[in-house]
């Protein structure tokens, strides 16, 4: 492949020096940012995340944030998730959706008091949409994306390295809850979360300029624990059936074919756009959802295409949108979207994979 030429339209972030120093070898494109894919291999980064600790670079969860006294009436026509029991502290999972029930962006909303909102956003430009229903409905909210850089410490190692910077307190942060810990005289914002299964924070930086300061303090302090610097993985979020906006869903979608029905309460989140919508497919079920899949055989070619998956006789019931080869799992794994006619525990199907058809197993759970 070619390089990406850079441009002002394609945003360098508060840490793209480290993570440059750092020697990164590729990055995808995530809200008009860089986002690093690979730093070692992705295998061995993999292995790393798995038993160390990873600093990264997700500036590109950008924040849409709103503010003032209809905050709250904003946030909850957003997504069908009853906000009614967020207090400030939390943060939630909460899947936006469109007056048609399509997903139009899965990200984690943190509530900072009655009268503001971050929404830190997946890969969609997510602030149009609220900005658009803000003043079509003369809304008495400001919303913009303010200079917030989340900066993610995962691996099974975060406690002890986070312990380092911000004092052993952050240890008795639950997860999904965020606190505000001192670091050079700021109080930032650290939650419990990120996108991995192995445990970690994520700490809003709020002003880029003390962006590489704390970079540089999170490696000094981290040398003995083998911290190395990272990036959300895909073969361990495969592994743990972390979704991702764009590839495993769109606006085609509703929350209940991506798995996400759980976080939705349709019924009482009075006031989301697409509630109606909601309330149809919720009451019918989904005909297609999200699962694991396990594909047969060795080691597949990457997907930057979906491929087609079909019973054993060539009828079309669903497709890949996410596969890696996994070496603690010694299969590939991968995230699909597959027909109820296919979608239980061990049923059997074939994928055509850039590399020939392969059979392949559905499941009914993630293999983290
Ligand atoms: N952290 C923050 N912002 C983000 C992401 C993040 N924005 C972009 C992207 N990731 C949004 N998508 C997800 C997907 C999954 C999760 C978080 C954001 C996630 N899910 C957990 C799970 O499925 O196991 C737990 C959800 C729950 O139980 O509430 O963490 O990672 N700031």
């Amino acid at each position: 492949m070619a390089l990406i030429s850079p441009s002002r339209r394609l945003r360098r972030t508060a840490f793209s020096e480290g993570v440059e120093a750092a020697g990164v070898k590729a990055y995808t494109v995530y809200n008009h940012m860089l986002l690093p894919t690979v730093f070692r291999s992705v295998e061995e980064d993999y292995h790393h995340l798995k038993s160390a600790v990873q600093v990264w670079d997700v500036s590109v969860e950008r924040q849409v944030e709103l503010r003032g006294p209809d905050a709250g009436r904003l946030m909850q026509m957003l997504t069908p998730r009853d906000l009614r029991g967020m207090l400030p502290g939390m943060c939630y999972y909460v899947p936006i959706v469109d007056e048609t029930g399509g997903m139009l962006n899965d990200p984690v909303a943190l509530k900072l008091s009655d009268e503001r909102y971050w929404i830190s956003i997946a890969d969609s430009d997510l602030l149009f949409w609220v900005k658009g229903l803000a003043y079509g409905l003369h809304l008495d909210v400001l919303v913009d994306e303010p200079d917030v850089s989340p900066l993610a410490v995962q691996g099974p190692r975060a406690d002890d390295l986070m312990e380092r910077i911000f004092g052993s307190s952050v240890r008795d942060l639950r997860f999904f809850r965020y606190g505000y810990f001192d670091f050079q005289g700021r109080d930032l914002i650290v939650a419990r979360s990120g996108y991995s299964k192995q445990g970690g924070f994520e700490i809003y930086v709020e002003d880029s300029a003390i962006g590489m300061p704390l970079w540089n303090a999170l490696f000094e302090a981290g040398k003995d624990l083998d911290v190395h610097a990272g990036c959300p993985n895909l073969i361990e979020r495969i592994e743990g059936g972390l979704l991702s906006y764009g590839n495993d869903m769109t606006r085609e979608n509703t929350p209940h074919e991506c798995g996400l029905g759980r976080f939705c309460s349709t019924q009482t989140a009075i006031g989301c756009v697409g509630r109606d919508a909601l309330l149809r497919v919720a009451k019918e079920g989904p005909v297609q959802q999200i699962r694991a899949i396990s594909i047969d055989g060795p080691k597949i070619g990457g997907s930057d295409r979906s491929w087609p998956v079909t019973t054993e006789k060539g009828k079309r019931i669903g497709k890949i949108t996410s596969a890696a080869w996994s070496p603690d799992y010694e299969t590939n794994v991968a995230i699909g979207m597959v027909r109820m006619t296919h979608w239980d525990e061990g049923d059997r199907i074939t994928v055509e994979t850039t590399d020939g058809p392969r059979e392949a197993t559905v499941h009914e759970q993630f293999w983290i």
